[in-house]
């Protein structure tokens, strides 16, 4: 593949693949990076040393645009639908933040604390549908009982670094092998996320579940899970820190 675009929405993990990416091309091959209309341009003209445009994938005058002036596509935490006519006609490359099939779709770290899935890290081609396509390579990461979304978060963005990194030539120079998912897995979405956030009062479970549930919904300062004052109706939210012996 001679001309790269990436696109993304993540500015952090742009940076850290921009590197590796600038570092491994070859005289003929050139890299360009773009970003949805909805993420802030400044963050990423701060973060990145290329020139950023903004392409819309609901356009079809962006689209076109790829197809004409591109051979290889490498989405970085893209949140844009990929249009089935822009992957049947190029080759789409996505990085997961979670290991294919067993975690598709949204915040798979969120998902995989709350129905105790393992996770971890996939490099795919993209097909038509969501965290599907052919798999290139991929890897769990460990996730230990006092994890939080935003730890587990933290471990699969290196674990995304390290796939790309290793297999960075392969992709470049087209030699890359495919395995397909063994099945459908699971596939959770933004609604299934919100759904999970509303805590109800009334409802009984155990210890065990209710940490898992709070620990999967803490992630930095994002207001998660919460729960409705009954006095006043106010949304009150809630998150959980956790400290080993030795901390
Ligand atoms: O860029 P990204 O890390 O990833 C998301 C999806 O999880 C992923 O499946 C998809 N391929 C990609 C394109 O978009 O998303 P983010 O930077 O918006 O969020 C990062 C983490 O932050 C997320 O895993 C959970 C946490 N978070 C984020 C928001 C916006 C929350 O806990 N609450 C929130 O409201």
């Amino acid at each position: 593949f001679n001309n790269i675009l990436v696109i993304s929405d993540n500015a952090y993990l742009c940076r850290k693949l921009e590197n590796i990416l600038t570092e491994k091309l070859s005289p003929e091959q050139r890299v360009n990076f773009s970003i949805s209309p909805f993420s802030d341009i400044n963050d990423f003209n701060e973060s990145i040393k290329s020139e950023v445009m903004i392409l819309d994938l609901k356009k079809e005058i962006d689209i076109n645009f790829i197809i004409e002036h591109y051979d290889l596509v490498l989405s970085i935490h893209c949140k844009q639908f990929f249009p089935n006519i822009l992957v049947q006609k190029i080759k789409c490359i996505n990085i997961h933040p979670g290991y294919n099939p067993i975690n598709r779709g949204w915040y798979p770290q969120v998902f995989s604390i709350q129905n105790n899935l393992p996770v971890g890290a996939t490099i795919h081609e993209i097909d038509e549908e969501l965290d599907h396509g052919p798999i290139i390579d991929r890897d769990f990461v460990k996730k230990e009982s006092y994890d939080t979304s935003g730890s587990l978060y933290d471990k699969i963005l290196e674990k995304e670094i390290d796939l790309f990194n290793k297999n960075i030539d392969s992709i470049l120079n087209n030699t890359y092998k495919t395995i397909l998912p063994e099945n459908e897995g699971n596939l959770f979405l933004k609604k299934d996320f919100n759904k999970l956030c509303k805590i109800d009062l009334k409802e009984e479970t155990t210890a065990g579940k209710f940490i898992d549930k709070l620990r999967a919904l803490s992630h930095k300062n994002f207001k998660n899970a919460y729960y409705i004052d009954p006095e006043n109706g106010e949304k009150i939210f809630i998150s959980l820190t956790f400290k080993r012996q030795n901390d």
